[in-house]
């Protein structure tokens, strides 16, 4: 057996750049490069490695670790799950800045491979720089804590063991059903210990990511259930466009008579205009969507994980004798909500279950299709109304989204994460394209956004990233403008200021407390409370410094002429717009659990809590 010497280092370096995955006849590299910030721990082995023998992998220097697993995270999620980058960091603090980012990949069935720098395997040189000490484990470090927000973890003690361990790794990154962040931590000392690796470790390997179908027995018992209902209703969530079932679904959609209602993850998947697609259901959903749900006496939950905000905490759906119909590849998403589980890809699941309700000649009732088109006229008035701009001198959130859908392309992206402009964009976004809405909203992690734009933009430069932003979020985590800037991906930012974490206070206020430490505002010497002037921060001016372009728009003229200059503009731009505080898109016959004060002092925290109580009888839970 031929072998070759290199270090463990090298050998993940050399390996990771011959692998391929392959769906439908198309095979792309699948490991497109490594995003790293480097320190002891990482650069005299690994960084060493992408230096000598790394010019098949690309090497992209982060501002913050949380960020760069973020535009991994997005880079894949713009990518299908086809294609992934490796983020690697330091021993210590690079490495647990790492766990938002891997938690955010996981909760969104996302690939990202971590490669954080790991104390000494041989112990001896410790406790070494940024080593936190267990006092009775002397085998847990750190990167222990990235554990529970991985699908796979393991520590290389040993070079040999990346022959076990990087298959394995690529093995979970690759399926669709087990996708997440992916830990493999490495020793200092063991990154740049030598092995005779064997040569075919690194030869080219295309893993093949196939299409399953649920067992024969399970597709039958779909179509008798929907046999017998009058009412149903398609759930699409992020495996719907992951699967790229867009085609698919239009065609079972029309072809059946069965209205598309969709959440954060699967809006695109069918065109805003598509006559079955009725919109966002769920907490932050619209009017159509939301009725038929009340409704439904069956939903066929595709590709969703159905979420809290997707089920309005289970009292979307109250039809008594209600049936779910799970299509999902992940087991655990299939069987949720008691639902007929129907395991398997979401594109080649819909192809043959429609070929069996048309051979069964099943056809929802047309009275049905008349009340879902009438519905969705008068949600897509709802749309137009919000939009549309009422005052020359102020914008509202929703004016401010109707004027960048406007000024942005069909095959244009829109990120975002946190604040209270997801649900916003879910309701009133028009997508186009099935990549054109990026929206977060698994982990709903601050500072996802401009790290996540720049990830969605590394996919596809060809797609101009709109990333939408509260003054929050971007005081949190702005910095990867910098990396956008220098790496030549232009991003048109939009901070939305409106004085500080206003979708936070809103809950607060509907909760029956008065405003209490959400907005960005001086500490008055009167209350002893953050309620004296409002902070006038100048993102304009911190961008610039930056290096970005910056314009500032208060009005929607200004915000029309920014955005028209931006997309103009070669770099990255960032647009400072202000918005009414207090205007907000309301919500539709919807509702989300959150818990309120038993016991409290305060008339109005009493009265929430009582109509809290009373919201929580619509519960419903299916088993
Ligand atoms: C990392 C992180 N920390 C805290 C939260 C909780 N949180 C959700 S939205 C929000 C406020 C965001 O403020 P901003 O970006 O200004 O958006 P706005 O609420 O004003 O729409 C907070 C604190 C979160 N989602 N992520
Ligand atoms: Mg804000």
């Amino acid at each position: 057996m031929s072998t070759i010497r290199m270090t463990m280092s090298q050998a993940i370096v050399r390996f990771l750049s011959q692998q391929y995955v392959e769906r439908d006849g198309v095979e792309r590299r699948f490991v497109n490069g490594v995003f790293g910030i480097f320190g002891h721990g990482n650069v005299t082995g690994l960084g060493q490695a992408l230096e000598e023998i790394g010019s098949d992998l690309p090497y992209y220097r982060a501002q913050n670790e949380q960020a760069m697993v973020h535009t991994a995270t997005a880079f894949a999620k713009l990518n299908n799950r086809l294609k992934i980058l490796a983020c690697t960091s330091s021993v210590g603090p690079g490495a647990t800045n790492m766990i938002t980012g891997a938690a955010t990949a996981t909760v969104n069935r996302l690939p990202v491979l971590l490669l954080p720098g790991d104390t000494f395997a041989s112990r001896l040189p410790h406790p070494v720089l940024q080593q936190l000490e267990h006092p009775m484990h002397q085998d847990v470090s750190v990167n222990d804590a990235l554990r529970p927000v991985c699908r796979f973890w393991d520590r290389i003690a040993r070079p040999e063991q990346l022959l076990a361990s990087l298959p394995e790794a690529m093995r979970i990154l690759a399926d669709p059903a087990e996708a997440g962040a992916v830990t493999l931590a490495m020793p200092e000392d063991v990154q740049t210990e030598a092995y005779d690796y064997p040569a075919h470790f690194f030869e080219k390997r295309v893993r093949h990511i196939p299409r399953p179908v649920p067992a024969e027995e399970v597709l039958r018992e779909a179509v008798a259930c929907l046999r017998g209902v009058s009412r149903p209703l398609i759930v699409a969530g992020g495996g719907a466009i992951y699967s790229e079932a867009s085609a698919e679904l239009a065609a079972f959609a029309a072809g059946f008579g069965i209205p598309v209602a969709e959440t954060q993850a699967g809006k695109g998947v069918l065109p805003w205009n598509h006559p079955w697609n009725v919109g966002p259901v769920g907490s932050t959903g619209g009017l159509a969507a939301n009725r038929l749900a009340a409704q439904a006496d069956c939903v066929i939950a595709l590709g969703t994980r159905l979420s809290d905000f997707t089920t309005a905490s289970h009292t979307a759906f109250q039809h008594p004798e209600i049936r779910f119909i799970g299509i999902n590849v992940g087991a655990m998403d299939a069987h949720k909500m008691g639902a007929l589980p129907l395991v398997g890809d979401a594109r080649a699941t819909l192809a043959v279950l429609r070929g069996r309700l048309k051979a069964d000649g099943y056809r929802a009732q047309p009275a049905y299709g008349d009340e879902v088109g009438r519905l969705k006229g008068l949600w897509d008035d709802e749309v137009n109304r919000q939009c549309t701009v009422a005052s020359p001198s102020v914008l509202t959130q929703a004016n401010l989204i109707g004027i960048v859908n406007d000024a942005s392309g069909p095959r244009d992206v829109v990120v975002c994460a946190a604040g209270g402009m997801p649900g916003d964009l879910l309701k009133l976004w028009r997508p186009l394209d099935p990549k054109g809405y990026h929206v977060e909203y698994g982990y709903s992690c601050m500072g996802y956004e401009i790290a996540g734009g720049l990830g969605a933009k590394m996919a596809d430069p060809s797609r101009e990233v709109y990333v939408l932003v509260g003054d929050g979020s971007y005081l949190m985590l702005h910095t990867e403008i910098v990396t956008s800037i220098l790496e030549g991906k232009k991003l048109i930012i939009v901070v939305v200021d409106n004085g500080g974490f206003q979708c936070i206070k809103g809950l607060q206020a509907s909760c029956g407390s008065p405003a209490f430490g959400n907005e960005l505002r001086y500490r008055s010497q009167a209350t002893g409370r953050l309620d004296g002037d409002y902070a006038a921060l100048d993102f304009a001016k911190n961008a610039e410094s930056l290096g970005a372009k910056a314009y500032r728009a208060t009005t929607a003229a200004e915000l029309r002429q920014a955005l028209g200059l931006a997309k103009q503009e070669p770099r990255t731009t960032v647009v400072h717009a202000w918005v009414d505080r207090d205007a907000r898109v309301p919500g539709y016959e919807s509702w989300w659990d959150v818990p309120v004060a038993e016991v409290t002092g305060r008339e109005t925290v009493q009265s929430a809590q009582e109509q809290y109580q009373a919201a929580r009888q619509r519960q419903r839970f299916y088993y």
